[in-house]
């Protein structure tokens, strides 16, 4: 299980051998070669094969800079994000507004190498650099009335041209149940490959919830709120029919206007076929046990 999400596998393990070279210094100190063979196996690291930075980086969703898949590559230049500033309020001990590298202080960045399932049925595998919510959240002392965190995103009409068109309304909101919000697997991503996170993939900061629909990961968060009540997202607000809260990858539950048993791995090749989508995403054995009293095609 631990190839799937530990740090014993890193990016360099599983990136073509040039890209690997360019990247040893970068992993110098982290869990270095003998994790290769002592990890997963080969079966496993052929699965969970990174894609590539440029494919990861010109092929997103992030409506603030438009609706098509290469206008955050196109339009994400202009957003500031430094300083970045983020308000943490709510439920809990230590509310204010943080700078960026103050709530980051003293947490342990990990690589974590996860698949990432969009709900438009399209999936990549990415290898993201950052934190466990969970340290961030105990940092800010989250008091017991608490039940759900809420996110929200950077609004910079100046530099979004899909926050000036309105193409929904923003900003964009997501949110998770407290112990999803703390399981170990939920990452606060700073960066992907090593490198410092590219703003069209959710500079500086961004949300990954590798076993849930793409749309809970939300980026650029300038805001993190505890709550008593169950916040609702974005998509939920625009299609409750079709979007739920819980968004978790399930290919026996399909979206009212398509199927989410298969998925199309981007950068397949011209004649790779679908592939099964997994219960979770794949993270079944890690997080089922949360959903353990749900019908998840009611809660979906
Ligand atoms: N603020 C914000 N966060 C967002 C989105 C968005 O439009 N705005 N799109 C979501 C969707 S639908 C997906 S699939 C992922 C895409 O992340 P990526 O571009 O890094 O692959 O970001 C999610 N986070
Ligand atoms: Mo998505």
């Amino acid at each position: 299980m631990a190839y799937r999400w530990t740090n014993d596998l890193t990016a360099a393990d599983v990136t073509p051998k040039s890209a690997f070279l360019n990247r040893r210094q970068l992993i110098a100190g982290t869990a270095g070669l003998g994790a290769l063979f002592a990890a997963g196996g080969a079966s496993a690291q052929e699965e969970l094969e990174p894609n590539s930075f440029e494919e990861i980086t010109t092929y997103n969703n992030f409506y603030e800079f438009g609706t098509g898949k290469t206008d955050p590559a196109d339009n994400a230049g202009e957003m500031v994000i430094d300083p970045w500033t983020v308000t943490v309020d709510g439920l809990v001990d230590n509310p204010g507004d943080y700078a960026l590298a103050d709530l980051l202080d003293g947490l342990t960045t990990e690589e974590r190498i996860y698949r990432f399932r969009c709900v438009e049925a399209w999936s990549m595998v990415i290898p993201w650099n950052g934190v466990e919510l969970a340290d961030i959240l105990d940092k800010v002392g989250v008091q017991d009335t608490a039940r759900f965190v809420r996110f929200e995103t950077a609004v910079q009409p100046e530099n979004m041209p899909g926050v000036r068109r309105g193409v929904i309304d923003f900003p964009y909101v997501e949110g998770l149940r407290l112990d999803e919000a703390r399981h170990p697997l939920t990452l606060m991503a700073t960066g992907l490959y090593g490198e410092p996170m590219p703003k069209q993939n959710g500079a500086p900061m961004r949300l990954v919830v590798p076993w849930k629909y793409g749309f809970k990961s939300i980026k650029s968060i300038v805001r993190i709120t505890l709550t008593e009540e169950q916040p609702v997202n974005t998509w939920q607000e625009i299609n409750a029919r079709e979007y739920g809260f819980y968004a978790n990858v399930n290919p026996n539950v399909d979206h009212p206007r398509w199927s989410q048993s298969t998925e199309r791995r981007i950068g397949g090749g011209l004649f790779s076929s679908r592939q099964d989508t997994l219960l979770f995403n794949g993270y079944e054995e890690e997080v089922g046990e949360l959903y353990a009293d749900m019908d998840l095609s009611v809660e979906y």
